[in-house]
């Protein structure tokens, strides 16, 4: 990708509005949006992103430590595989019901770490099946192009070839239709395209409580062999 000899960048920012999110509200948390470009069919580009294979081999990682995934929201290429090494002290799990169906890596000890290969684009959120406190997102994109928010919002889509593209999102706390709605299309040009700054509203955004793997509800956390205080969320 880095050697096409006139390759565009496309440089923007997105603003939350509308959030209920303390990160957001108190601290300007723009972090975490998923951008991306997807060729439009016809497009002027002469080598469309999807027509680029994965890289053999592609490896991402999401950290768990202090009973947190990090990164919260991580985009990959489709074939990319992901690890999950396990940071803390205390057994950890990761499952999603990805494209209808559960991955599930099992309950793992300290200091191992698991590998799933994603090879269907799509939102994966992905879960611990005993601390219900855990969550992330991992999506699964058919294209080249994407990254994700810095926290100040920023974005830069770099390498891109000059053509037409639909400019997309992914935010977990805004709806589809919000989603849908911001949708662009764009002209790459073969140097850098600056974008005005994109609002995203978090409104109608509803929290629903997860499931576990089982599909029943979380019980009694984990006493995790005391090395979380009992009152830590
Ligand atoms: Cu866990």
């Amino acid at each position: 990708m880095a050697s096409l000899l006139s390759a565009g960048s496309v440089v923007g920012r997105v603003e939350l509005r509308d959030s209920q999110d303390a990160a957001v509200r108190k601290h300007m948390d723009f972090s975490g949006v998923v951008v991306w470009l997807e060729p439009v069919n016809g497009s002027l580009g002469s080598s469309p992103g999807s027509s680029i294979p994965p890289p053999a081999g592609a490896v991402a990682r999401m950290v768990q430590k202090d009973k947190t995934f990090t990164p919260h929201v991580l985009p990959i290429r489709v074939g990319t595989s992901v690890d999950f090494p396990n940071f803390d002290p205390i057994f950890h799990n990761a499952f999603s019901n990805y494209n209808g169906q559960l991955f599930d890596v099992g309950l793992y000890p300290p200091g191992t770490s698991r590998r799933v290969r994603f090879a269907r684009p799509g939102v994966v959120r992905v879960f611990c099946n005993i601390h219900a406190t855990m969550s992330a997102v991992i999506v699964v994109l058919n294209t080249p192009y994407f990254e994700a928010t810095q926290k100040n919002g920023n974005f830069q889509l770099h390498d891109v070839p000059p053509g037409e593209y639909s400019l997309r999102f992914f935010h977990e706390r805004a709806t589809q239709t919000t989603l849908d709605s911001i949708t662009r299309r764009i002209t790459v040009p073969e140097s850098s395209v600056t974008l005005p700054a994109i609002g995203i509203s978090e409104s109608g955004y509803i929290v629903i409580p997860h499931h576990n793997k089982y599909g029943h509800d979380y019980t009694d956390p984990p006493d995790d062999n005391g090395v979380y205080p009992a009152v830590r969320k």
